[in-house]
Parts: C-alpha cells; structure tokens; sequence
C-alpha cells in the first residue's frame, strides 16, 4: 500500500486492528471484570464504524458502531462496542448485537439508546430480515444483566419482536435508524427515517405506552423533498446561548431535527418547533428544509447525539468515513473513524447550533506552545510555528485579525447555497482581498505538500462581510488517485471587528477544523506522502491584500489514549 501505518489517527476513535488478546493493555477498573473477547482474535477491520446507540450507564460512555467482522469493507453488519470513562479512552468489548433472531439475521444496522423510567437502558435498531432486498424492520433490543455496568450481552425478546414493519405502505428498503425515543403524554415515541412519493424524505412517528408494543401514528413528524432520511435524530434544546443540554425526554425552548441525507452522504439540521400533541416539527425557517444547515461541512455522515447526564450536555458523535481508494483500505485493514466527540448548544442567535471538542480531549495536551501575541503576517508571508514534538497530532487554537475589511472581494451570488464550490474556484492559492488566511497543517518543509484551513472574507451588495471557511487538501498529498474534495461553509459570524477564531484538531490523516468558536466545523480526511511524522510541519498564511495579526496563537501536542486496543 502506498499509505503508510503512520497515518493511522492517534486520538480519533477508531475500531481495534490486529486484536490481540492482551489484557495488560486493558483499562484497570476493566480487567478486573472477566470477559471473554477470544472471539475478537481475529484481524478486526471495518469500513463502518457509524456511531450508535451512545449512552451514559452506570459510569460508563457505551458506543457501538456498524462494524464488518470480516473487512474493511461493507457488510456482515453486526454492533461492535467500546466503552470509557471519559469519551476519549476506549475499551474493545466484544460484539454486542449480531444476527441472531428471524428479524436480523442479514444485519444488524444503525439504531439508538433510550434509558428506559426505571433506568433500564433499550436499544432499537433496524433489522435486516430478507437477503434479497434488505428487507427493513425495527427490533427491540434489552440487556441481558442491567446490573451489568458494561452491558455486554443483550436479549431480542421473540414476544414483540420485530417492534415495527413496513406495513400500510412503507418501503421496506427504506426504512431505518430509530431515534432514541422521548416520553411525553403518557407514550413514548420515536423516530424512524424513509422516504416516499417519489423522494419525500421523512421520518415516521411510532408511540408505544410500554416500549415494546408500537404503533405508527397518521403522519410524519416532518417531511421534505430531499431524498431517503438515514439516521434521523430529534432533540430538545434549552435556549439561546445556553450550554446545559437536556434529556430527550425534557422539554425544549427549541428542537433540533435532524437527517442523513442518503443523496449527498451529509448531515443537515434545522432550529425549529415541536407539537406535541400532533406530533409535528416545524422548523422556525421554512426555507431552512432546503437550504439547510450542516454539522460539519467535510467529511461526517450518519451521526447521532446522546444527553449526557454526568455532565449534563448533549453531545454528538459523528462517522467519518476514508476518502483513501477501497484497494488501500483492504491493505491497510482499516477504515472509517468518529470525529471527537463534541459538545452542542443553540448559538445565542437561535439559528443555528454551536459544536465544540468535548473538554476532556483537553487531558490529552502536552505543554502549551505560543508564538508571540501580536505576530502579524503581511501579505503573501507564512511563517512555521515551531516546538512542537509531533505537529501531525496536535491541538491549535489561534485568533486572527484583520486590519481592515476594506479590501473584501465581492461576493458573487451565484455562490450563495454553494460555499464548496466557491471554495473549489477561490482555494487556498488564489490570491485575495481579505484572506485567505489559516492554518496550513499536514504540510512537507517544501510546501509541496500542505492541506490549508482558512477563511476568506467577501463583501455582498450591500457591503455587509461574508466569510467563507474552507479546507483545501488539493495539495495535501503527492499520492495519486486520492479523493481530494475542497470542503468549505459559510460563518454565520460578525467580523466587522476584524477578528475571527480557529480551533483545528491535527491527527496524521484527519484534521477536524473549528470556525468562529464553533459556528462552522470541518472534518476532513488527508493521505500525504510526505509530510508523515517527523515531516509533518505546521505553518500560519496570508494570501490576501491585507496584514493579518496573529492576537493569539497556542498549540499543544497531543496524546494518544487508550483506543481499542490498538
Ligand atoms: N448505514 C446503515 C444504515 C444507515 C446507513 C447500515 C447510513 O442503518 O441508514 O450500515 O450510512
């Protein structure tokens, strides 16, 4: 393989390789449970690795994710499972959910947690019920032993299983990932994605009083002509600029609505309102249904949120898949990771949600490397920040400012729903007003090699600033034949002070790129050739018109946890 072991990520989450069983390598409070993971012997690979079903139980963060037991490639789709302590250390267990009944026995696919009024936890996912057609229905899922703090075996009761079918109409290939269910007059209800008429996406209600007898209700809880929903997800949020996340089961001062759209392999959100009594979601933005807000304008699909009690935040996890060729994920015997796990709240605009690293990937840091506060950069200069140990896993924070918006090129609006393509024709070479100015990460000490983070800011007809933030790994590496998309989102943010923030999270083949204290975020997944390890540099740009000070600039090596064994 031309991708070498060096750009497996450090402190992304990622399922085990070559697993061996090595209990040395285990958590303590861990290994002094007995379990048996000899099944796991085998090379472990998975081009999967789709997050579900997270949960906070008895002390522990439970993640399970799509995992292929034979490859790195898809299929054979069983629940593979990870636990930690903090979100960052993970712990291999053993597969926790694999075809066993009638209504899985082709696959297991994705699905969520809810914890039940008795603190009882309950999966629900889709079961694969017929080879030919991937036949779609629901399946209830208990563990076996709740006092099980790890809960490593669960049961499909044959009473009520399947839960859900696509009778009365539903497509029976596209129909999928139950929600986590909430509880409100008297029933619990939950969520399942589909599309009908000719490409409504949608997502059915089902309510149940008892969590195991379901019913679908009249209509969907939303629909919009999008395309198949995957991996819907609905949650309540506490207001405006306020960080404590809530239950599902709470009630919100604004709901998200969420839904991977199978079409474009993205993942879009609106702010909106929730009835119920009807059942009904209405976004507070109609136009919101079409031009909708992304989690992440990169590479992140299929992601799910849980409420997190401990710490009481709703956080996301999300699946970036390898942009590496199929041929290389086969040699490498690895594929697909979880972005950090982050934290999420309603910006303080109400439109739109905030995301930031959960804090304890903080624990991680090494010592904090600065440059000097007030460095400017004229235009058309770079400069390396230099201390860092292992520039290709670390942590940057900077603050930039600009001196003057007077320089801003104009927008064009034709670009107004398509800030990738903008990005695509304005990339980080081409010359600007204001900006482009960032980060280049990942980068070789010739600059052959460089995946450049950056914004640009533009000014629309009526000279108001708009700032575009993009990640261009064009030249981030010499391999050929790699997908190397240009990723870029809008910043729904005021620079009219001139100051504008960055967070990137570098991590060998992944870097996770924070805009505005969170308003935009980026993921994105880079192969170089040489800029691996020790030739891994970090550099600040400007290749606009105008100076840009670096007010702050602070990087920090970062460590690698526990991950799976690995
Ligand atoms: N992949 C899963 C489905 C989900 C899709 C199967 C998302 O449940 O809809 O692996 O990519």
């Amino acid at each position: 393989s031309i991708v070498s072991p060096l750009l497996r990520t450090g402190y992304h989450f990622q399922p085990p390789r070559n697993w061996i069983n090595d209990k040395s390598k285990l958590h303590p409070a861990v290994s002094v449970l007995s379990f048996d993971n000899s099944r796991q012997r085998q090379r472990l690979a998975a081009n999967q690795a789709k997050p579900c079903a997270p949960m906070y139980y008895k002390g522990w963060y439970h993640l399970f994710y799509q995992y292929n037991p034979n490859g790195a490639v898809w299929g054979n789709i069983v629940w593979a499972h990870s636990v930690s302590r903090d979100l960052i250390n993970w712990i291999a267990l053993d597969p926790a959910i694999s075809p066993s009944i009638p209504s899985d026995q082709y696959g297991c696919w994705s699905g969520s947690a809810t914890l039940l009024h008795d603190g009882t936890p309950a999966i629900t996912y889709t079961g694969i019920s017929r080879p030919d057609i991937n036949y779609q229905v629901q399946v209830l899922a208990f563990p076996k032993n709740a006092s099980d703090p790890l809960l490593r075996e669960w049961v499909k009761p044959a009473a009520y299983n399947p839960i859900a079918t696509p009778a009365g109409g539903i497509n029976a290939t596209q129909f999928r990932d139950p929600t986590t269910a909430w509880f409100a007059g008297g029933h619990w209800r939950m969520l399942v994605g589909s599309v009908r008429d000719g490409g409504r996406g949608l997502a059915y209600v089902y309510r149940s009083r008892d969590f195991k007898r379901w019913t679908r209700a009249k209509h969907p809880i939303h629909s919009a002509m999008t395309g198949m929903w995957e991996c819907p997800d609905f949650f309540p949020v506490s207001g405006a600029g306020l960080r404590a996340g809530l239950d599902t089961s709470e009630r919100g001062a604004k709901y998200v609505l969420k839904s991977s759209l199978d079409l474009t392999r993205y993942d879009y959100y609106t702010v909106g309102s929730y009835d119920e009594g009807k059942d009904r979601y209405f976004p507070d933005d109609p136009a919101g249904d079409y031009k909708r807000r992304r989690y992440d304008y990169g590479n992140f699909y299929a992601s799910k949120t849980f409420y997190d009690p401990a710490k009481r935040r709703r956080v996301l996890l999300g699946w970036a898949n390898e942009s590496d060729s199929v041929p290389d994920d086969k040699a490498k015997g690895w594929a697909g990771i979880h972005a950090i796990p982050r934290k999420i709240w309603l910006d303080p605009s109400g439109k739109q949600l905030l995301q930031w690293p959960i804090e304890e990937v903080e624990r991680l840091r090494g010592k904090p490397v600065t440059v000097p506060a007030g460095k400017v950069v004229k235009p058309g200069d770079h400069f390396e920040v230099t201390g860092l140990a292992t520039p290709y896993q670390a942590d940057v924070e900077v603050s930039f400012e600009v001196s003057s918006l007077d320089k801003a090129e104009a927008f064009d609006p034709a670009y107004e729903d398509d800030a990738q393509k903008l990005c695509g024709v304005k990339g980080a070479d081409v010359k600007g007003g204001v900006g482009p100015f960032g980060l280049w990460v990942l980068a070789s000490a010739d600059l052959q090699e460089k995946t450049a983070v950056f914004f640009r800011v533009f000014k629309d007809g009526y000279g108001k600033p708009k700032v575009l933030m993009c990640t261009d790994p064009t030249k981030s590496s010499l391999s050929p034949d790699l997908y190397k998309p240009t990723f870029a989102g809008f910043v729904d943010t005021d620079i009219s002070s001139g100051k504008i923030s960055l967070r990137s999270l570098i991590d060998r083949s992944v870097v996770e790129s924070f805009g505005a204290g969170g308003k935009t975020c980026i993921l994105s997944r880079v192969y170089p050739s040489i800029a691996i390890g020790k030739d891994a540099h970090l550099y600040v740009f400007n290749n606009g018109e105008v100076d840009v000070k670096v007010s702050q600039l602070t990087s920090w090596d970062m460590k690698k946890p526990l991950m799976n064994g690995a």
